[in-house]
C-alpha cells in the first residue's frame, strides 16, 4: 500500500472519544474522517450540552501530511463560545512555521505511516497511526482519552508494546531511558532547582523518542506546547498532560533512531556552530572576589602548563549585582578591560555571567532606559513592570519576546562591550529563576540590604518576600485545576507571577521560552556587533534553543554515582541535550556544589574533555578545584586529558558542523549509533563522540569497580585512540572487555576508536587553541575488517558560516597493510596552514596484526612520489606512520599509497581457541608508574592472528 496522507484510504471507523472534563466525562460524536488537500480531517462534537466554558466542546482534528516520514496531528477548538478564549499556540518565532495553516500538498507516494484501519470500536480511541506496510498491522501509536479544557489538555498514546525504549523528554536528572522504571511521571517546567533526581530542571523539551530494537521501528512524538506539562508512562502507554494550549503533535518515523532525531532537529532548527576557540577549556567559579584572584587563576594555569582558553567571571564582578556594570573597587573597569585585552593578546578569551534581572534603581541607567523604552514584563494588575527579587535586590525583567526589548538589550550589550570586551555571554537565571514567588509591591528605589553571604535562605520568603508585599495573584493561572508538576511543585515557585504580561502572551504561556527569546536577542546582538559566530551559554532552554546557544547542565554536585546529580548523571544530561538539538553542552567539571576531591576532578576531566563544552565551575563554598591546586600526578593526568581533547579539536569541530548540517548529535548514546545491537539499549553510560569514538568513563573510585564493569564494544574492530594501538576486537557482535588496570589512580584516558574511521587531529597540543591549530592537521586512519576507512574534516573561520567557503575534505582509505591507498577528495580545499613549518603525521592502522618476516619491506608514495626513505617511520605488523611533506597537511588533497612484502603465512597459533566464534583475548593492559599506562593487547582469532607486543603482562578478560 503506498498512499499519501492526502490520498490514503481512511477506514477509520467509529470512534467515541471521552472527555474527562473536570468532574464528568463528556462524550463526543462519532468522528468521520474525510480526505482533504493536506491529509485528513474530522470533527469531534460533544454529544450533550456542556455549560462549562472551560471545556471546548467542538474540536477539529487534522492529520497533516508533512513528508513521507512525518505527519502532524492537530486538535483545536472548531469554534469558540462567547466568553471563551482561544487556547495558546506556540508562536513561529519560537518554532518556525508552527502557526501556518495546513496547506495542500502535492500527492506523493510512499508514506511510511498511515492512519489505522484496525481501530476497535469504543474505548475512546481517536486514531491510530500504523506503519504503511501490509505485513505489520501493529500501531506505532494511538491517540485516545482526549481531554480538552482551557487549562487541562490531555491524551493517552499507546504504543506498540513494552519493547519500546523511550528517551529524550527533558530536562531532568534521570535515566537516559525514561521507562527504565515503570509507572513514572516526569514533568517539564523551567525550574531553578539544582539537579534533584527526576524533578523538572531548567529546560523544556517535549519530545519523546521511541525505539523498538526488537522490531527495529523508531519514531518520535513532539508536542508543540509551552505550558507546564507532564508525561505519565505506564506499561505501553503514555499520558500527556498540559495546563493549556492545543494538541499539536509532530509525529516522526524512521528506520533508524538517528533518522528520527535528525528529523526532529530539522523541525526545531539547525544548531549553532560555536567559534573554534570555544572548544578550548574554560575555567569559572562563583567567588572569585576580585580581579587579582582571577589573574592568579590564569597565572596558576600558566605555571602548571595546563591549557586554559577562556577565563570566566560569575556574579562577583558586578557592582551591587547590577547587570552591565563592574564593581569599582574589586573589578575596576579600566583594570578589567586591560586584563581582558591582555588575555586577547595571548589568544585567550573572557566571558562573564549576564543575568536577565535588572535592578530597580533610579540611579541606574540600564533600569531607567528600559523603563523609558517600555521593555519589561508587566503585571496584569497595574500594568507596571513586574517586580521580584534576584541578586541585585528588587528587580524587573526584560520581556525578550518583544522586538523593542531585544533592540534595547543589544544596545546594553554594545555599550558594555566598549567597557569590557567580553567574548561571549553566559545567560543564567533565565528560567526565570527568582527568589520570591509571584510579584512584589515595592516602590521604586526601595533599598535593599540583604547580605547574600549571610542570608538564611530558609527564611528568605518570610523575612524578605512577605514583608514586601510579595504575593501570588489569586488566579487560576497560578493555581490551575490540575497541577502537572512533580511533587506538587507550584508553577509560580521561585519565579514570576503567572499572570505577568509579555508581548507574546501571559507568562503562564511564555515562560517556557523566555530563555530561548533571551538567547535569540543576545545571539543577534553579538552577531551584529562582532561579525563572528557568537558563543552563548544558557541555562534555560526550550525546543529550538540550540539555534542560538550552548548549554550546561546546571547546578550539579561533586558526587560520583548514579542518581546523585554528579559525574555519572552528567552523561545522561549531555546526551539528552544532544537529542534536543543542543550539541554544544557540558556539565560543571569537578561538581558545582559540595566539596570535590582530587580523584573526582581527574576522573571528571577524563570524561569532561569529551563533553563538547569543557568547563570547570564551582560554587561559593569550599576549596578551589582548578587543576593546578592538585598534586603533580593529578595535574599531569588532567593535562593529558586536555591534550587528548586538543588533538581532537578538528574532529569535534567537524561533528559540530555536521550537527548544524542535520547529521545528528555529536554526543550519542550507544543505542543511537548501534541501533541493531540490543545490548546498547541499557542504561550504560558509555557514549559515542561522532561515529568513531567510544568513551567509557570511570565513574567509580579507585578503579576496582571499573575493572568489574568492563567496557562494552559493539561489533567492529577497536583501537585505543591516543596510542593508535590495535585493541584487537574485530568481532561480529558486541563484547565486554574487562581491562586489567592495576594502578589505583588515573590510568589512561578511556577513549577508543572504531575501525573504519579516519580521525583528523592536531599533532601538537599547546597552551591555546590558536597555537594547537597552528600545528596543522594530521590523520589517524583506522581500518575496519572490510578493508576500508572513511572520514571527513570541516574547517571554517569564526565568521558566520554563510559568509565563507567552508573547507570540507573527505578521506577514503582502501586496502590492507599489504597494499592500499588513502585519498582525499575535496571541492574546496584551501590549505589550512600554507605556512606550516612542521610536517604532519598520518597514522595508518589495520585490524589484523599481520605477521611480518624479519625482512619485510614497505613502499610508500604520496602523489606518486616515493617517500619511503624521507617520511616513513614505525612500520609494524599493524600499520605504519608517515609524515606529509611540508606545506601539505590533512586538509590538502593528496593520494597516499603503500605496498608491503614479506608476510609470514597467516596461521592460527597453536594456543588459539577454536570453540568460540569471537576468539579470546590474552593480551593485557599494564598500569605503569606515575599514571602512565600502556595498552597492549594480544588477540587470537580463529581466522586472524594478532601478535602480542611487549606489554601483555596483565590479563584482560572478555565476556560476550
Ligand atoms: O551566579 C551564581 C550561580 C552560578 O554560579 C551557577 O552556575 C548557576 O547555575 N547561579 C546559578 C545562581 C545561584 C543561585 C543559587
Amino acid at each position: 500500500m503506498t498512499q499519501t496522507m492526502a490520498s490514503m484510504k481512511l477506514i477509520v471507523t467509529l470512534l467515541v472519544a471521552h472527555i474527562v472534563a473536570s468532574a464528568s466525562a463528556v462524550s463526543y460524536s462519532r468522528p468521520f474522517w474525510s480526505q482533504t488537500s493536506y491529509g485528513a480531517k474530522t470533527y469531534l462534537n460533544a454529544t450533550s450540552a456542556v455549560s462549562d466554558l472551560n471545556v471546548f466542546t467542538n474540536l477539529t482534528v487534522e492529520a497533516i501530511y508533512v513528508s513521507n516520514t512525518s505527519m502532524r496531528l492537530r486538535v483545536y477548538p472548531t469554534s469558540l463560545k462567547a466568553g471563551q478564549e482561544a487556547p495558546y499556540v506556540v508562536p513561529d518565532v519560537v518554532l518556525p512555521g508552527n502557526t501556518a495553516p495546513a496547506s495542500a500538498t502535492t500527492a506523493a507516494t510512499g508514506t511510511v505511516y498511515n492512519l489505522g484501519q484496525h481501530i476497535p470500536a469504543g474505548g475512546g480511541k481517536v486514531l491510530e497511526v500504523v506503519p504503511n506496510s501490509d505485513d505489520d498491522p501493529t500501531a506505532y501509536l494511538t491517540l485516545e482519552n482526549l481531554v480538552f479544557n482551557r487549562q487541562l489538555v490531555s491524551f493517552t498514546t499507546s504504543f506498540r508494546g513494552t519493547t519500546d525504549k523511550l528517551y529524550g523528554y527533558g530536562e531532568h536528572d534521570y535515566h537516559y531511558f525514561l521507562n527504565t522504571e515503570d509507572n513514572v511521571t516526569l514533568s517539564l517546567w523551567n525550574t531553578d532547582n539544582g539537579t534533584p533526581w527526576k524533578n523538572p530542571m531548567y529546560g523544556v523539551h517535549p519530545i519523546v523518542f521511541h525505539s523498538d530494537p526488537t522490531n527495529n521501528r523508531h519514531f518520535g512524538v513532539f508536542w508543540a506546547n509551552s505550558h507546564a506539562q507532564n508525561i505519565h508512562i505506564e506499561g505501553d502507554a503514555i499520558t500527556y498532560t498540559a495546563v493549556g494550549g492545543i494538541i499539536d503533535l509532530y509525529l516522526i518515523f524512521d528506520t533508524t533512531p538517528m533518522g528520527v532525531v535528525q528529523q526532529y532537529h530539522a523541525l526545531v532548527g539547525p544548531s549553532a556552530v560555536p567559534p573554534y576557540w570555544a572548544l578550548g577549556t574554560h575555567q569559572c567559579r562563583w567567588g572569585y572576589t576580585n580581579l587579582s584572584v582571577v589573574e592568579a587563576v590564569v597565572a596558576g594555569y600558566e605555571a602548571a602548563g595546563i591549557p586554559l582558553e577562556v577565563m570566566w567571571n560569575d556574579i562577583d564582578y558586578m557592582d551591587q549585582f547590577r547587570v552591565f556594570t563592574t564593581d569599582p573597587t574589586r573589578y575596576p573597569q579600566a583594570a578589567l578591560k586591560a586584563f581582558v585585552e591582555g588575555l586577547h593578546a595571548k589568544n585567550m578569551r573572557y566571558i562573564q555571567i549576564t543575568d536577565p534581572g535588572v535592578a530597580q534603581a533610579t540611579d541606574y541607567s540600564v533600569y531607567t532606559s528600559g523603563v523609558a523604552a517600555g521593555v519589561y514584563v508587566n503585571t496584569s494588575t497595574d500594568g507596571k513592570p513586574l517586580i521580584n527579587a534576584v541578586w541585585p535586590g528588587w528587580t524587573v525583567f526584560p520581556d525578550f519576546t518583544a522586538d523593542k526589548a531585544a533592540q534595547w538589550w543589544a544596545q546594553q550589550i554594545a555599550q558594555y562591550r566598549a567597557l569590557v570586551p567580553i567574548d561571549g555571554m553566559w545567560l543564567d537565571m533565565n528560567e526565570l529563576g527568582t527568589f520570591c514567588a509571584g510579584q512584589c509591591d515595592v516602590a521604586v528605589g526601595t533599598p535593599w540590604s540583604v547580605d547574600w553571604k549571610t542570608v538564611d535562605w530558609s527564611r528568605f520568603t518570610v523575612d524578605i518576600c512577605m514583608p514586601n508585599n510579595c504575593t501570588v495573584v489569586n488566579s487560576s493561572l497560578n493555581y490551575p485545576p490540575e497541577n502537572p508538576l512533580f511533587n506538587g511543585y507550584q508553577l509560580y515557585n521561585k519565579t514570576l507571577d503567572m499572570t505577568g504580561v509579555t508581548s507574546l502572551g501571559r507568562y503562564y504561556e511564555t515562560k517556557a521560552f523566555y530563555g530561548l527569546m533571551e538567547e535569540r536577542a543576545s545571539y543577534e546582538a553579538l552577531l551584529a556587533q562582532t561579525g563572528e559566530r557568537p558563543f552563548l551559554l544558557s541555562r534555560a532552554s526550550y525546543a529550538g534553543s540550540g539555534r542560538y546557544t550552548a548549554h550546561w547542565t546546571g547546578d550539579n554536585t561533586a558526587t560520583w554515582g548514579p542518581k546523585e546529580g554528579g559525574l555519572y548523571d552528567s552523561v545522561q544530561g549531555v546526551l539528552a541535550a544532544n537529542l534536543w538539538g543542543i550539541p554544544m553542552v557540558g556539565a560543571d567539571i569537578g561538581g558545582f556544589g559540595g566539596t570535590t576531591s582530587e580523584e573526582l576532578v581527574v576522573r571528571w576531566y577524563q570524561l569532561g574533555v569529551f563533553y563538547t563544552f569543557t568547563r570547570n565551575h564551582h560554587d561559593l563554598q569550599g576549596p578551589g578545584q582548578e587543576p593546578y591546586v592538585f598534586s603533580e600526578l593529578a595535574q599531569s593526568a588532567i593535562r593529558d586529558a586536555i591534550f587528548t581533547r586538543y588533538r581532537l579539536l578538528p574532529y569535534l569541530f567537524t561533528y559540530l558542523m555536521l550537527a548544524n548540517q542535520n547529521q545528528g548529535p555529536v554526543l550519542r548514546h550507544l543505542s543511537l549509533q548501534f541501533p541493531t545491537d540490543s545490548n546498547t539499549y541499557a542504561d550504560l553510560m558509555q557514549f559515542m563522540v561522532g561515529d568513531a569514538l567510544l568513551v567509557s568513563p570511570v565513574y567509580e573510585q579507585a578503579t576496582s569497580d571499573y575493572m568489574a564493569r568492563g567496557v562494552y564494544f559493539p561489533a567492529g574492530a577497536w583501537y585505543h585512540l591516543e596510542r593508535t594501538t590495535l585493541l584487537g576486537l574485530p568481532t561480529d557482535k558486541g563484547i565486554t572487555v574487562i581491562f586489567g588496570f592495576n594502578s589505583t589512580l588515573y590510568g589512561i584516558v578511556p577513549v577508543f576508536v572504531r575501525g573504519g574511521n579516519v580521525i583528523p587531529f592536531h599533532p601538537t597540543p599547546a597552551m591555546t587553541v590558536t597555537a594547537t591549530k597552528a600545528s596543522g592537521i594530521g590523520l589517524k586512519v583506522f581500518f575496519d575488517r572490510n578493508e576500508s576507512s572513511i572520514g571527513q574534516v570541516q574547517i571554517a573561520t569564526d565568521a558566520p558560516l554563510e559568509s565563507q567557503n567552508v573547507t570540507v575534505v573527505n578521506f577514503l582509505g582502501v586496502g590492507t597493510l599489504r597494499t592500499g591507498s588513502l585519498v582525499t577528495m575535496s571541492a574546496t580545499a584551501p590549505k589550512l596552514n600554507p605556512t606550516l613549518t612542521t610536517r604532519v603525521p598520518v597514522y595508518v592502522r589495520f585490524p589484523i596484526c599481520d605477521e611480518l618476516t624479519p625482512n619485510a619491506t614497505i613502499n610508500v608514495t604520496i602523489d606518486g612520489v616515493d617517500v619511503t626513505e624521507s617520511s616513513l617511520s614505525n612500520f609494524t605488523c599493524s600499520g605504519f606512520d608517515v609524515l606529509l611533506p611540508l606545506g601539505q597537511d590533512g586538509s590538502t588533497v593528496f593520494h597516499l599509497q603503500w605496498t608491503t612484502s614479506g608476510f609470514a603465512p597467516t596461521e592460527a597459533p597453536a594456543d588459539a581457541p577454536t570453540s568460540s566464534n569471537t576468539g579470546a583475548i590474552v593480551g593485557g593492559v599494564l598500569g605503569g608508574a606515575a599514571g602512565a599506562v600502556v595498552i597492549a593487547v594480544a588477540v587470537y582469532f580463529l581466522k586472524f592472528r594478532h601478535v602480542a607486543n611487549d606489554y601483555n603482562e596483565v590479563p584482560m578478560r572478555q565476556e560476550v
